[in-house]
């Protein structure tokens, strides 16, 4: 239902960081066409980025950007950090779109991307401890798949992890789970598209899942194809905290659209896409990072309560 009050903290909800986009391709220590979509860590004292970079084949790799602000002043790795393994057939044309969560119970990393493999599309696992190195745990499921990210604790003993199977065509989120990280089952379709909404053509995961105490926090990017190509937009919905399969909320409105020009101009224009997100619980403020139209990388920031009042604001799923 239509909520003025509601569209208002909407609108109001997140503020554009005034030195937008805060890293783009001039900036990179090689040559290179694109740096966009990246997953993000707190580490340490640092604000760590793994960012998806498209090399002048149209490939990608993964490279690590440091901050201690999270915002200037990056330290880019000097070549990249993570390449694709072109010899196998799960990384041939290259890695798109990390997603990093903090295993507490293995004490590393687990970062989750998008393998372009010879069969299409698949969601990836790597481990790391220092971002430098990484254990490599393969394909996870079959293509096509994207937009994946585990949570960072197990429920009821078992590894969760979201993603976006393509299947019939349709592209919802899928929650599955599983005992070691290797093996995959209780497929559960959780948040689908929605007719004639902003977010009627695609769903997928946007940065890693939020703890609260009222559920986790989630952001997805929602996909309408209009006649002048799709628009990639922001929503967000609260999973039930010990299951997270159940949606509690779901935003009615999108929370963050294209709108500046770094957003609707670029490779792919009208594309706000979130990777990461950092939250600072002192001042109670969420970093959200995003590709802009698939050729630099921007930060919103909004107060972490003012999200939460207005997802408890909208309606159950
Ligand atoms: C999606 C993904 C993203 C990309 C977006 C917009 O399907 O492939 O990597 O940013 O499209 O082009």
């Amino acid at each position: 239902m239509f909520d003025l009050a509601r569209e208002q903290k909407a609108h109001d909800l997140f503020k554009r960081y005034p030195g937008n986009p805060i890293l783009k391709p001039e900036n990179w220590p090689y040559p290179t066409n694109a740096v966009f979509n990246p997953a993000s860590a707190q580490v340490g004292t640092e604000t760590l980025l793994l960012i998806r970079v498209e090399d002048m084949r149209g490939f990608s790799h993964l490279t690590v950007a440091r901050s201690s602000d999270g915002l200037t002043n990056w330290k880019i790795d000097s070549e990249p950090t993570l390449k694709a393994d072109q010899e196998s057939r799960e990384e041939r044309f290259g890695l798109e779109d990390p997603r990093i969560v903090w295993l507490e119970e293995q004490k590393r990393y687990a970062v989750t991307y998008t393998s372009f493999s010879e069969g299409g599309p698949v969601v990836s696992l790597a481990t790391t401890k220092n971002f430098k190195t990484f254990s490599r745990l393969g394909a996870l499921l079959p293509p096509e798949d994207k937009d994946a990210c585990l949570f960072p604790r197990r429920f009821n003993g078992r590894f969760a992890l979201i993603h976006r199977p393509i299947v019939r065509g349709e592209a919802h989120m899928w929650i599955s789970f599983s005992p070691d990280l290797i093996h995959w089952g209780n497929h559960i379709p959780f948040i689908m598209t929605r007719h004639a909404y902003w977010d009627c053509h695609r769903v997928g995961l946007a940065c890693q899942p939020i703890e609260t105490e009222k559920g986790w926090l989630i952001f997805y990017h929602g996909v309408r194809n209009t006649t002048a190509g799709a628009i990639y937009r922001v929503g967000m919905a609260l999973l039930d905290l010990n299951s997270p399969w159940k949606v509690l909320r779901r935003s009615q409105e999108w929370i963050l659209g294209p709108h500046a020009d770094y957003e609707r101009i670029g490779d792919v224009g009208d594309v706000v896409f979130p990777s990461g997100a950092v939250v600072y619980n002192e001042t109670d403020e969420i970093y959200l990072y995003y590709g802009a139209a698939d050729s630099s990388i921007a930060v919103a920031i909004a107060k972490l309560s003012d999200c939460m009042d207005y997802i408890l604001s909208c309606p159950e799923n």
